[in-house]
């Protein structure tokens, strides 16, 4: 799986590198030659090895043969940043035995940074062993959020980034989803939650972070599930006081209201 994430993410750079021309696929959801070759390699490298394995990609779906092994295959997530030579992105995939994850790699080419897990055998980051962090109180974290480029997808989160920001040392956006459940896994970030995220987005990403001694539940503290709407990851010490504060959220308890820029705008 390394060696296929290497090869993919060698594809990605030498796109990025050059001036890569820029397609919409829907409103603010760029789509990139990059991606189709990344995934196409990516299901062609698979075949080769696993012919039988079934795999699902963000590009060209799901082929589903009833096999034991369902791949998901993220070719480019990141998709916006790549597209606007912002160097953070990362080829992801999960490999999944019978409806459980068995392993996972998230490959960022830009640092040259290689996240794997295998079930039970911890995660790495470039071979070596990675922890999620010791942080003990949401007021020492740094934690990471997402906004989907598609615009059709209305969600509430600017209230819960605004909210984590008060009560956090802040809240990073980076966009790439997978890349940040890595970030977790190493300690980086303290935590991440996500809305509206795809199983290709999270598949490899959560298997690192419990690999890694983290947690990843929905945002009430239950089991997460890959089709879940909601992501929610800590290194396991926060996530209590996270899954509290998103009911505080969630009930409108507590949350400072939204500053009015009018306010602002009219002082002298
Ligand atoms: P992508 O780059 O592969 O599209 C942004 O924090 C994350 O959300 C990225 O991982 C991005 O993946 C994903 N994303 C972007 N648009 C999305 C959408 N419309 N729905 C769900 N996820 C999306
Ligand atoms: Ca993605």
């Amino acid at each position: 799986m390394t060696a296929i994430a290497s090869e993919a993410g060698a594809l990605l750079m030498e796109f990025f590198d050059k001036n890569i021309r820029i397609e919409y696929k829907g409103d603010a959801d760029l789509v990139t030659a990059a991606d189709r070759k990344s995934e196409a390699l990516i299901r062609e490298r698979i075949r080769q090895t696993w012919p039988g394995h079934d795999v699902l990609g963000e590009e060209e779906g799901l082929r589903d043969t009833g096999s034991e092994y369902r791949w998901y295959v993220d070719p480019l997530d990141g998709t916006t940043n790549f597209a606007h030579g912002f160097p953070v992105f990362c080829v992801s995939m999960g490999l999944q035995h019978n409806n459980q994850m068995i392993a996972g790699v998230c490959f960022d080419p830009t640092r040259k940074e290689m996240f794997a897990a295998a079930r039970g055998a911890g995660a790495t980051l470039n071979d070596r062993p990675i922890h999620v962090s010791a942080t003990k109180h949401l007021k020492e974290s740094l934690v990471g959020t997402g906004f989907p480029s598609h615009k059709r997808h209305k969600n509430p989160n600017i209230h819960f980034y605004h909210q984590i920001t008060l009560r956090s040392h802040g809240v990073r956006r980076a966009g790439s989803a997978a890349l940040d459940l890595c970030y977790v896994a190493c300690g980086r970030m303290d935590g991440f939650w996500e809305f509206n995220l795809n199983p290709w987005d999270t598949a490899a990403g959560v298997l690192i972070v419990e690999e890694a001694g983290g947690l990843v539940t929905n945002f009430s503290g239950g089991p997460f599930e890959l089709n879940s709407r909601e992501v929610l990851a800590s290194n396991g010490v926060l996530h209590e006081e996270l899954v509290r504060e998103f009911q505080e959220i969630f009930a409108g308890r507590g949350v400072e209201p939204l500053p009015d820029p009018r306010e602002y705008a009219d002082k002298p």
